[in-house]
């Protein structure tokens, strides 16, 4: 079975936990495209949902398929969040945005209820780090806050090379919210919880791809079927 064959997977099993009247979180990234895809199926089938997208980009894929989309300010609770992941660790602590979206992802996360993640098998890593850890910042004094992260990386522990995410003309990448992504190549993290709290603290630091405490399940595609973590 292919990677792509593995995320739908995932993405279908996904789907069974959402009810009808329900308020849901839409992630970003290929495997999440699977969910709102499927999703769009059984709206047109007249399920109704309430749905919040973490990205301009699954925002337009929901209104192409006329799923009902609301915001977090007319809707700032929801009930089910189904979001993919760049690395999962036992713990359920994840590594996102290597699709650049984290800063929503995160902002819907935890709004939910319930975040639910949805990946192949391959993404399952006993220590997080082997996937550079993005991180969100504001372009004024971008050098200063490079370094300020530099120090705070150290700060806890872990070391490697940080790098600005780009785009495939040279220039910045520009996210959603108009911000730049720093992209710490580390290895492995051994102290997540330390490291977000010293990311945290970086002024010019917007936000971290370290989602900690937030997943209460994951959903895993492998070549020997589904295999689901937490609830
Ligand atoms: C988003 O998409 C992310 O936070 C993560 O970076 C990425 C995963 O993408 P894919 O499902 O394409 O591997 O959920």
């Amino acid at each position: 079975m292919s990677a792509d064959e593995l995320k739908r997977q995932a993405a279908a099993r996904a789907l069974e936990l959402v009810r009808p009247g329900m308020r849901l979180g839409l992630g970003t990234g290929s495997t999440a495209k699977h969910f709102v895809d499927l999703l769009g199926r059984r709206v047109a089938e007249g399920l109704d949902v309430l749905c919040v997208a973490t990205s301009e980009a699954t925002q337009a894929q929901a209104v192409s398929l006329n799923i009902p989309m609301s915001t977090l300010d007319e809707t700032p609770a929801l009930d089910l969040t189904v979001d993919g992941a760049d690395e999962i660790d036992p713990q359920l602590r994840l590594i996102k945005g290597g699709g650049a979206a984290l800063l929503r992802e995160k902002i819907v996360a935890a709004a939910s209820a319930r975040m639910v993640v949805i990946a192949d098998d391959g993404k399952l890593v006993p220590t997080l780090g082997r996937f550079p850890l993005p991180i969100e910042v504001v372009p004024f004094g971008l050098e200063a806050t490079r370094r300020a992260v530099a120090t705070a990386i150290a700060a806890s522990g872990a070391a490697g090379d940080i790098a600005l995410r780009r785009r495939p003309d040279g220039g910045p990448l520009v996210t959603d919210g108009g911000h730049f992504i720093l992209d710490a190549r580390l290895g492995a993290i051994e102290r997540p919880e330390l490291l977000a709290q010293a990311l945290n603290m970086v002024p010019g630091v917007v936000e971290h791809g370290l989602f900690i405490g937030l997943a209460s399940g994951a959903i895993l595609a492998g070549a020997g079927g589904l295999r689901l973590l937490g609830r």
